[in-house]
């Protein structure tokens, strides 16, 4: 079984084509599609409802507005509950339409040959990002190459996308471990801190190219520039004081 997760603030423009790509993407998978809709006030979830035909949608509902960081969570307890077999995927996707499906099949071929996390990156030959702001793409080197070098991840190249495949058993086992706290991160840095953490459970982690086109999206970006640089800036100083790891006794 594989589920999408796919956090979203006020992408009802997006859901034509989000559903459409997700239902050829998904022809002839037993998929699910578990929509977070991070309090949106623009009608994302019945516009996913109405585009999602015959893929399975399920719609968690946050009230208010509670982040990136929160809507994954929710996202991937919500999966965790669905699942019925460790050796399910789930895989995070953006609710803009920039996660290119095209490389679906070779994130799956991936994890068949058994990887427990596919990471889809902008930064492997074949990769890229189109029509990305130039400052943005500096700020994401930037960021990258901070936690590369001095966050010990220098063994990956694209670190912050939430473009992901995960194994249902790591998931399982991660939050088992981490309980609570393996979430802690409300905003966009929650897809670093859930690397470093899985990774101390040492999974097989591989990367595969991906192109995140811009062009493909309606309305903007809704990144919150100022509180993500922040998180980053915290959460590579816990890296550095080793407070990643599993807690003691777990
Ligand atoms: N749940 C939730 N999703 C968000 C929030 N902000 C952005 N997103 C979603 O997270 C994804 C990434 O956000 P996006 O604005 O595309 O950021 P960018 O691609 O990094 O510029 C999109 O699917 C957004 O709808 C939020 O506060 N909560
Ligand atoms: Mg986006």
């Amino acid at each position: 079984m594989l589920f999408f997760v796919i956090p979203c603030l006020d992408e009802r423009d997006n859901m034509p084509a989000l559903f459409a790509g997700l239902r050829a993407a998904t022809h002839g998978l037993d998929a699910v599609a578990i929509l977070v809709d991070d309090g949106s006030t623009d009608g994302t979830a019945d516009a996913a409802r109405e585009h999602a035909g015959e893929l399975p949608l399920d719609v968690v509902t946050h009230e208010r507005n509670r982040g990136l960081g929160r809507a994954v969570e929710s996202g991937l307890r919500r999966a965790l509950e669905l699942s019925q077999d460790d050796g399910d995927l789930v895989v995070t996707i953006e609710g803009d339409n920039t996660s290119d499906l095209a490389d679906l099949p070779v994130i799956l071929a991936a994890a068949a040959r058994g990887a427990d996390v596919v990471m889809a990156s902008t930064e492997l030959a074949g990769g890229g990002l189109i029509g990305v702001s130039g400052w943005r793409v500096a700020a994401s080197k930037a960021v990258a190459t901070a936690f590369r070098i001095l966050g010990g991840l220098r063994e990956f190249r694209s670190i912050t996308p939430l473009y992901r495949a995960y194994r249902v058993g790591l998931l399982r086992r991660a939050f088992a471990t981490y309980g609570d706290v393996l979430v802690q991160e409300s905003g966009f840095a929650v897809n670093v801190e859930l690397l470093v953490k899985l990774r101390h459970l040492g999974p097989r982690i591989v990367e595969v190219p991906t192109t995140i086109d811009w062009n493909r999206r309606l309305g903007t970006s809704k990144l919150p520039i100022k509180p993500t640089v922040v998180a980053y800036g915290q959460l590579l100083a816990s890296i550095l004081r080793g407070r990643m790891a599993p807690p003691p006794g777990s």
